[in-house]
């Protein structure tokens, strides 16, 4: 499906009569149905049997933050399904890697200039974005304005290209950092108080809001998974909390002792890289019509520190950690240590394939390939 003309003109103005028709169309049915539900809008309820329905074609693909930790995995993972030319990388501040750059189209790309970002999606005759530009927790507390701007600044871009250009499909990645202290840490709900203390977590709540509005006022659909800790052997994390768990897996393999940011016991829900990357792809394509909700948690695996630098023992026996908590410690004592994914699993079938076990293994030989290069 070309999305933006392109070169064949047999079929264009049925395409855009039906096209215009069927859009019209969801953002009657949404507003009927919030001005029935006039007390409670943006209420989960509002989105249940949401009859906006059927998933469209995901056809043309634009990935922000695609130098990224998930970036660029996601955008090769989506290449291998939706072919090279059909993804387009986008990246703001780092150099692509040459193996991102050979597998299809990159672009340097400020989210928060909405022109730019604009062109890319009319040129790119872009149907679906995943928005993965964002700043971590741990560089968001060093420097809470940018990862204001960022994070706020740059999803409302996305949304508002997402709401001119009637875009199929928005995808973006909040996290466990919405969640604040005060409730209780296990098993937590996927609706439950939000009351974050890191601009990160903030910036997180606020956007899941964000999204919420304008898929109830104007019918962008967009699908948020809020993400753990990712561990993953290809690109480092940028600045985030739960980095420790992938620094300890390089300092084991390169021979090196690690000295941990957070103590020993400190537990957090964790997530290797391919079941998030299949997290986000398989809520892009989930059938609307099961969707009760905008946002789900997801959950795979919890491990304290310590348990961690254990497992990474049974495959590395002299591997040494001491622990040596810093301001970290506090962020990380303020999210949940597992979450309550019922929601996902029922509404898009959500189940991980890894556990530590499995993780630590693939981890462990991936790495050991990879720095022997
Ligand atoms: C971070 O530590 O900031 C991220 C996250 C859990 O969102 N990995």
């Amino acid at each position: 499906m070309k999305r933006h003309g392109g070169s064949e003109n047999f079929g264009k103005d049925w395409f855009w009569f039906r096209y215009q028709h069927s859009w019209e169309r969801k953002q009657n049915a949404e507003r009927d149905r919030c001005l029935h539900e006039a007390s409670d809008c943006l209420e989960l309820s509002c989105c249940e049997a949401n009859e906006l329905g059927e998933s469209g074609c995901l056809n043309r693909i634009l990935v922000t933050g695609a130098v990224g930790q998930i970036g660029t995995e996601l955008v090769q993972a989506l290449r291998k399904k939706y072919g090279r030319e059909n993804v387009l990388a986008a990246g703001h501040t780092t150099r692509p890697t040459q193996e991102l750059r050979e597998s299809g189209p990159f672009q340097y790309l400020n989210v928060l200039d909405r022109e730019q970002l604009a062109k890319a999606v009319v040129d790119g005759e872009i149907d679906t974005i995943y928005h993965m530009a964002s700043i971590l927790s741990a560089v968001g507390e060093m420097n809470p304005q940018l990862c204001y701007e960022v994070n706020m600044g740059g999803l409302y871009n996305v949304l508002e290209v997402a709401r001119k250009h009637k875009l199929e499909r928005l995808i973006t990645a909040s996290s466990i950092a919405v969640f604040g202290p005060g409730i209780p840490r296990d098993n937590v709900p996927n609706k439950t108080i939000l009351l974050p203390t890191t601009m990160y977590g903030m910036t997180k709540v606020a956007g899941e809001l964000l999204c919420r509005y304008y898929f109830a006022k104007f019918g962008v659909d967009n699908r948020t998974v809020r993400l753990p800790g990712i561990i993953s052997s290809e690109t480092m994390p940028g600045g985030g909390t739960t980095d420790y768990s992938v620094e300890m897996y390089y300092a084991a393999v390169e021979g090196k002792d690690y000295t941990c940011f957070v103590r020993e016991d400190t537990v957090l829900p964790m997530m290797y890289m391919p079941d998030a990357i299949k997290a986000l792809m398989d809520l892009a394509e989930a059938d609307g019509s099961r969707l009760k909700r905008r946002v789900f948690n997801v959950n795979s695996m919890s491990f304290s520190a310590g348990e961690l630098a254990q497992s990474i023992r049974k495959i590395i026996p002299g591997f040494t950690c001491d622990y040596k908590p810093d301001y970290r410690q506090a962020i990380a004592d303020s999210w949940p240590r597992s979450l309550d994914d019922s929601a996902a699993r029922q509404e898009w079938n959500w189940k991980p394939e890894y556990d530590l076990r499995s993780m630590t293994q693939d981890m462990i030989q991936r790495l050991r390939r990879k720095l022997a290069k």
